[in-house]
């Protein structure tokens, strides 16, 4: 099985925060997503970040909760149960919640981190593969869609991204 890429750029060039990266969401074929984070020009400003369920669409305020709707939460944890955030285990958060499972960006100017984890799919029923990856602000949200690069070649239909 050939190793699914899947990639959310961030370029808010001009938004406020003017953060700028990209998150990578590599899965190799015992299943373990390695989630490779690179942002900068946080400025201090950013909380939290989290897969949610649907892409940004060209229409309307792109992040929007009318456009982009809640965290990815197929298996439907309780947010209410889940532990502080970075303190638990991968499987005690919503799939979406990266900052539950790995910390808060709270305070941080840049991330140049790697996390792994098992319960991140780039495909099957829980797949994040389309949707939206969101970077909350203290007072704006910044988002991107989830656009694979390269996806395994069964699926050369799904072959597209830049
Ligand atoms: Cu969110």
């Amino acid at each position: 099985m050939e190793k699914k890429v899947v990639s959310a750029l961030i370029d808010m060039k001009g938004a406020k925060g003017k953060s700028r990266g990209q998150i990578q969401f590599l899965q190799g074929p015992v299943g373990q997503t390695s989630i490779n984070v690179s942002l900068s020009n946080l400025d201090s400003k950013a909380s939290s970040f989290h897969v949610h369920i649907l892409p940004i669409k060209a229409s309307g305020d792109p992040c929007s909760d009318e456009n982009i709707m809640g965290h990815f939460n197929p298996l439907a944890v309780s947010q209410s149960t889940s532990p502080a955030p970075g303190t638990g285990t991968v499987d005690q958060y919503e799939i979406g919640d990266i900052t539950g499972k790995f910390g808060l960006l709270t305070n941080l100017t840049q991330v140049q981190k790697q996390y792994i984890d098992n319960n991140m799919p780039l495909s099957g029923p829980n797949s994040i593969v389309g949707r939206s990856l969101v970077i909350h602000y203290l007072n704006d949200l910044l988002c991107s869609s989830a656009v694979p690069l390269l996806l395994n070649e069964n699926q050369p239909h799904l072959k597209y991204g830049n």
